[in-house]
């Protein structure tokens, strides 16, 4: 498909509004909002990804395509978030202390409200007492971490062993993603599932939660 390629080229060369018009026109032609998502947002930074990773792409190109990714997806959130799903639950979530990746974060919130559930977004470089503190706040049935990085993924396991600590980890399911992440590091940590993109956390937590 020819736009769904000069979008993975705009996203490349981090042009924001190229983006955005880019996801307009395909929405325009009756594409769902989540074959727009991942067709052209999600696989673009798919391949932004392989070059950063060999050394093509340096941090400032990639905060750009990062931030054109962005504006994509802040069309596409009220549209995922408004199908009208039943209530579900609730869920707070954060990216771990020390890392600032929040596009994979981000799409795990649209698409959980996407499916009926409230979400309390904390942000990125969460140490524990915030978790604690939304959790106390906002009594959430499910907590979900994400981390990108293989040096702030072991901080998931300080977060669940706290709340053990706390007596309180049974009390919430607790969900883990990030690229670098897989189920047997999910089950070291002690949490209760690994999702390996936001699809999965929401079949993950509306399976868990039932
Ligand atoms: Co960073 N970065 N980065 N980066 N970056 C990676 C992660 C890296 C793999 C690139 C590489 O070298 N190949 C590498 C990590 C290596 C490692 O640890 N093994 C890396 C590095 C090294 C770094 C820096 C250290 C670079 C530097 O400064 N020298 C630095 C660290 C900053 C920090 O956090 N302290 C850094 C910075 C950045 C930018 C700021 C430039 C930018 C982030 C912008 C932003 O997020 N606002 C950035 C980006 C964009 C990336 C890549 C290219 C793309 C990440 C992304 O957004 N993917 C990334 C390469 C890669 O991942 N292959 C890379 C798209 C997103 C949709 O996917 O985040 O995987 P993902 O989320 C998925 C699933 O993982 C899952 O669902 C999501 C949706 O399907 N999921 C969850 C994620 N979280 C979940 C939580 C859940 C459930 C599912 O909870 C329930």
């Amino acid at each position: 498909h020819e736009l769904v390629e000069q979008m993975h080229d705009d996203l490349y060369d981090g042009l924001k509004e190229e983006i955005e018009e880019g996801v307009r026109i395909l929405l325009g032609r009756g594409w769902t909002p989540y074959d727009v998502l991942t067709r052209s947002l999600v696989e673009g930074m798919r391949i932004v990804g392989v070059d950063f990773r060999d050394g093509i792409l340096f941090v400032p190109e990639v905060l750009m395509s990062a931030n054109a990714m962005k504006a994509g997806m802040a069309i596409l959130r009220p549209l995922l978030a408004a199908t009208g799903a039943p209530r579900m639950g609730k869920m707070v979530i954060g990216t771990v202390k020390g890392d600032i990746h929040d596009i994979g974060k981000n799409l795990v919130s649209m698409m959980m409200e996407g499916a009926g559930f409230e979400v309390i977004d904390l942000g990125v470089n969460n140490g524990v007492e915030k978790y604690l503190e939304a959790i106390a706040t906002h009594q959430p049935e499910i907590v979900g971490m994400s981390a990108l990085l293989t040096t702030t993924m072991p901080y998931m396991k300080v977060v669940i062993d706290t709340l053990k600590e706390k007596g309180i980890r049974n009390d919430h399911i607790v969900l883990v993603g990030g690229a670098p992440l897989n189920e047997a590091f999910a089950e070291a940590v002690g949490a209760d599932a690994y999702c390996r993109d936001a699809a999965a956390a929401v079949e993950t937590a509306r399976a868990l939660i039932a």
